[in-house]
């Protein structure tokens, strides 16, 4: 919630803290099989200290399920959704399309045509439903976690310094100069 006296048009200056139980962001997913890939968001907002749940929800075999999700999304105080889906991907799009919530895609790298398929399905949206879609496979489940929490980042100060730091730890990890036997 925003704080009572919160007038439209005006700055909010007392935005709720992050609640250390209650999820600020959905994972979903297509399929058990896109866990391998998904886990890596998971794993992002773990480190990040953001508070996350993990569900599989598939356009195509429990469509009941994703309307009941992406319906019930906002009012159970999820902020962010990160959608991953591989082939016809489905998912992300039809979630976007039922709540204004920021919708993240992650195009999961398929077999048959390791995951353009699943990118093209998801990058292109008509103007008006928008899924900010991001790389095929590990780098994008990774870079959606951190694009929830630059979302969040703003309005929760514990996210913000988390965020900052894990920028600063990955800078501080890359050498001046290159070895034959990286650490
Ligand atoms: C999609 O079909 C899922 O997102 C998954 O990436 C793909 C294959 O699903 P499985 O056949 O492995 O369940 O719905």
């Amino acid at each position: 919630h925003i704080n009572q006296s919160h007038q439209v048009g005006q700055p909010c200056l007392s935005m709720p803290p992050a609640n250390g139980n209650s999820p600020m962001v959905g994972i979903i997913m297509g399929s058990q099989s896109d866990w391998e890939t998904m886990k890596l968001a998971a794993n992002t907002l773990t480190t990040l200290q953001i508070p996350f749940e993990a569900k599989i929800v598939s356009a195509h075999r429990t469509p009941d399920r994703m309307f009941e999700y992406a319906r019930a999304a906002k009012s159970n105080g999820l902020k962010v959704i990160i959608a991953g889906a591989g082939g016809a991907a489905h998912l992300p799009g039809m979630v976007a399309a039922l709540t204004s919530l920021p919708v993240f895609g992650v195009p999961v790298q398929s077999k048959a045509l390791s995951g353009v398929d699943s990118l093209l399905s998801i990058v292109q949206m008509p103007a008006g439903i928008p899924v900010g879609t991001v790389a095929i496979g590990a780098a994008g489940a990774t870079n959606a976690a951190l694009l929830a929490a630059a979302v969040l980042a703003p309005f929760y100060p514990a996210i913000d310094a988390n965020l900052e730091q894990y920028r600063k730890k990955q800078t501080d990890a890359v050498a001046e100069t290159p070895s034959d036997n990286p650490a």
